[in-house]
C-alpha cells in the first residue's frame, strides 16, 4: 500500500528546527517538515509541541495527531479551543523517569542527610559529627501520583529503605508501597508523609493541591517536593507554612510563572530549594523516535500507544 508523504509541523525552538528534521530523517521518515515560521495550515498532518500557542492547533483543519515533547500536557490542554477530536500522544520514556526519579531521591537525601547543614558546618571548619539521619526505615515519603515517574521514584526509595506510599485516582498494587486512592483518602496519606512528593498531572482536580489546608494534614516539620507543574502548588502558602514551623522546607522545580519572576521571595527563603524546570528534559532520541513511531502507526492504520484521555486530563 503507498501512503502519502506526510507533513510535519515543529513547535520547537526555531533554532531546533534543523536537528530535528535530520534526526527524523535519520530515523528513516520521509516526511515534508515545517517550523513555525513557514508552514501552511491546511497541509499539516502532524504536529510536535510542548506547550503550543492558544489557538494555533485549530487552525490546522486536517490535524491527524498531536505530539507532546512532555510527559505533562497540561499546555494543550489549557487551550479553549484544543481541537479534542485529535489524538493526543504523550511522551512516556524510561530515562525520562528515572531523572525524575534521580531528582527526588538527591532533594529528599540532601534533608535526610542534613547535607545542607554539614556544608554549613564546613565553611566554619566544623566537626558536626551529631547530625546523623533519622533511620531510614522510619523516614515516611509519600507520593502524590503513582503513574510512570512516581512509580519509578517510589520503588527507587523503597530500594533505599525508606517507608512509601503513594496516592492514584484509582486503587495500584505496586509491592512494598502503600497505596492510597481516591479523594477520600487524601487526609489519611497526608498524615503519615514526612516528606511529600508531588508527581501528579495538572488537571481540573489536582491544580492547587498543595495548599495551607493540605500542608496542615502534613505531620508537623513535613518536607514538601514539588516536581510536577507549578500550579499544584498555592505559591503564597508555602513561605507562611514554613515560618509557622509546619513545613520544614521545599524543594520547587515549577512554578506557576515560568521563569519564576526574581520579585518573588521563594528565591530567597533559605528553606526553600529553587530548580529551573529541570528535574528532567526530554531528550532528543527518544522524542525522535516517539513522534517516527507514532507517525509510522497512525499511517498503518494501528493504535497509537500513549494516548492522553482528554476527558480525564491526562
Ligand atoms: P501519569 O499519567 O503516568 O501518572 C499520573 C498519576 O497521577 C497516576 O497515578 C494518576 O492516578 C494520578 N492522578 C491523576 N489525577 C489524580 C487525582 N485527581 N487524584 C489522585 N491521583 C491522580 O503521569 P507521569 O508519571 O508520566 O507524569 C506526571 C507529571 O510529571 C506530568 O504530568 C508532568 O506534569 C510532570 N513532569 C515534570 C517534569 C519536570 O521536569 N519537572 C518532567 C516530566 C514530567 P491513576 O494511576 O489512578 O490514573
Ligand atoms: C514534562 C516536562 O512534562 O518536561 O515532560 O515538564
Amino acid at each position: 500500500m503507498s501512503v502519502r508523504k506526510p507533513t510535519v509541523l515543529l513547535l520547537v525552538p526555531v533554532y531546533r528546527v534543523g536537528e530535528w528534521t535530520a534526526a527524523m530523517a535519520e530515523a528513516g521518515l520521509d516526511a515534508f517538515v515545517h517550523g513555525r515560521d513557514s508552514y501552511a495550515p491546511e497541509s499539516i498532518d502532524y504536529v510536535l509541541s510542548f506547550r503550543p500557542p492558544p489557538g494555533l492547533l485549530k487552525s490546522l483543519p486536517k490535524l491527524k495527531v498531536i505530539f507532546s515533547l512532555g510527559a505533562g500536557v497540561d499546555g494543550f490542554l489549557a487551550d479553549p479551543e484544543f481541537p479534542k477530536h485529535v489524538p493526543l500522544v504523550r511522551f512516556v520514556d524510561e530515562s525520562l523517569s528515572t531523572e525524575m526519579a534521580q531528582y527526588v531521591l538527591l532533594h529528599i537525601l540532601l534533608v535526610h542527610r542534613s547535607q545542607r547543614a554539614l556544608d554549613d558546618a564546613q565553611k566554619e571548619s566544623r566537626w558536626a559529627q551529631t547530625m546523623l539521619p533519622r533511620r531510614t526505615q522510619d523516614t515516611r515519603v509519600g507520593i502524590l501520583g503513582l503513574g510512570e515517574i512516581g512509580t519509578v521514584s517510589a520503588r527507587l526509595l523503597v530500594e533505599l529503605g525508606f517507608s512509601v506510599s503513594g496516592w492514584s485516582r484509582t486503587r495500584k498494587n505496586v509491592q512494598g508501597i502503600e497505596n492510597f486512592s481516591g479523594a477520600a483518602a487524601l487526609e489519611a496519606f497526608l498524615a503519615q508523609c514526612d516528606f511529600l512528593v508531588c508527581l501528579l498531572p495538572l488537571t481540573p482536580d489536582t491544580r492547587g493541591i498543595l495548599n495551607a489546608k493540605t500542608f496542615a494534614m502534613l505531620p508537623k516539620g513535613a518536607y514538601v517536593i514539588n516536581a510536577a507543574r507549578g500550579g499544584h502548588v498555592v505559591e503564597a502558602d508555602v513561605i507562611p507554612a514554613i515560618e509557622a514551623g509546619q513545613l520544614a522546607g521545599a524543594t520547587l522545580d515549577v512554578f506557576e510563572t515560568e521563569p519564576l519572576p526574581s520579585s518573588s521571595p521563594l528565591w530567597r527563603h533559605p528553606k526553600v530549594t529553587v530548580t529551573p524546570h529541570i528535574a528532567a528534559i526530554s531528550e532528543l532520541g527518544p522524542s525522535v523516535k516517539m513522534v517516527v513511531e507514532g507517525i509510522r502507526r497512525h499511517q498503518r492504520g494501528e493504535p497509537l500507544i500513549n494516548v492522553v484521555d482528554i476527558a480525564r486530563g491526562y
